[in-house]
């Protein structure tokens, strides 16, 4: 099935390729269950009132807010997936706990719709997701045996990489997720930088390091979306996002379990690497479910030299 990115020969839709990667039937169910909710969130997405007309649609009814809807959306797919044990969400106080028996079930952590801010702009936004085996989500990155995100731009595609390389998919006319990249890796380093956070609220370290990204020519690439601009780095191979800490938020902004996590796990999966600019973002052991933390994740020369500067 290897091929160049972006040529396939046949169309090979997303269970086909889950079902050549050698995994469990619960875990390609799960996966396919979430792929199936993304096409009613980018209906929603597209259909669904804008924050800038009020709260209530034509009929006067109470809308929902995208995220929560988008959350709802997902929620209950994974719910009667029959395969879940535990879940959490970033719209989500809690872990909801779904099936007591564990043998055979996942849990899921995930980011229903990052950068829903962005919907009401007309840009592209994402779902996140994080899956563990078993039912213990409060786990280091490390021990995800899947992880995807679904990206709600001009056309709708689905990363995914189970610990065998990263794969996209882009949603045809049919709203069938078939295969585009298949084996996208990123390069050593890039001229691609994307920096999160107030520049007034970096720290010393942090301000250095972009005065030599400046000086070595990097190009700004900043959506405010961390799902479209991940994908950028990812899909072109090289170039370098950050959140880092900020003066006054010492963790950044970006949450561990639904938004770091699983992006960390696809980029070490296609070469990169991520940092919270002192570890391995995969070796964190998340304390809370809402845990933040600093992120430089991308080219793995590029995250190096991040962490050279943060810590001179
Ligand atoms: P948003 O607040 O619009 O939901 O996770 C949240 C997020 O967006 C990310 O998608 C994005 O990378 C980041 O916040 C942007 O934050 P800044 O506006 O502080 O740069």
């Amino acid at each position: 099935m290897m091929s160049e990115p972006g040529k396939t020969k046949f169309q090979i839709d997303l269970r086909r390729h889950l079902r050549a990667q050698g995994i469990c039937d619960n875990l390609i169910h799960l996966i396919c269950e979430i792929a199936e909710a993304g096409k009613y969130v980018i209906n929603a997405v597209r259909t669904g009132d804008l924050g800038v007309a009020g709260t209530s649609n034509l009929y006067g009814e109470e809308q929902l807010a995208l995220d929560v809807l988008s959350d709802r959306i997902i929620k209950k797919r994974l719910i009667h997936s029959g395969v879940v044990c535990n879940m959490c969400s970033e719209e989500m106080d809690d872990i909801y706990h779904v099936s007591d028996a564990s043998e055979g079930l996942y849990s899921v952590a995930y980011d229903p719709l990052d950068g829903s801010s962005l919907v009401d702009v007309n840009l592209a936004v994402g779902t996140i997701v994080s899956i563990y085996q078993g039912c213990d989500l409060m786990q280091e990155g490390r021990n995800q045996v899947a992880a995807l995100y679904i990206l709600y731009g001009p056309r709708v595609s689905l990363v995914y990489s189970v610990g065998k390389g990263v794969h996209e998919f882009t949603m045809n006319h049919l709203m069938e997720y078939t295969l585009t990249r298949e084996n996208i890796r990123m390069q050593p380093s890039g001229n691609i930088y994307s920096p999160g956070g107030q520049r007034n609220k970096y720290t010393e370290g942090v301000e250095r390091f972009v005065r030599y990204l400046e000086e070595k020519g990097s190009k700004l690439r900043y959506s405010g979306g961390f799902v479209p601009d991940i994908n950028q780095i990812l899909m072109k191979g090289k170039g370098l996002f950050m959140y880092p800490a900020l003066n006054g938020s010492p963790d950044g902004k970006l949450r561990l379990l639904y938004e770091l996590n699983p992006m960390a796990y696809l980029i070490e999966q296609a070469g990169g690497a991520a940092s919270t600019g002192s570890g391995r973002i995969l070796d964190l052991k998340p304390g809370t479910l809402d845990q933040r933390a600093p992120i430089f994740i991308g080219c793995t020369e590029d995250v190096a030299k991040a962490v050279d500067y943060v810590n001179k």
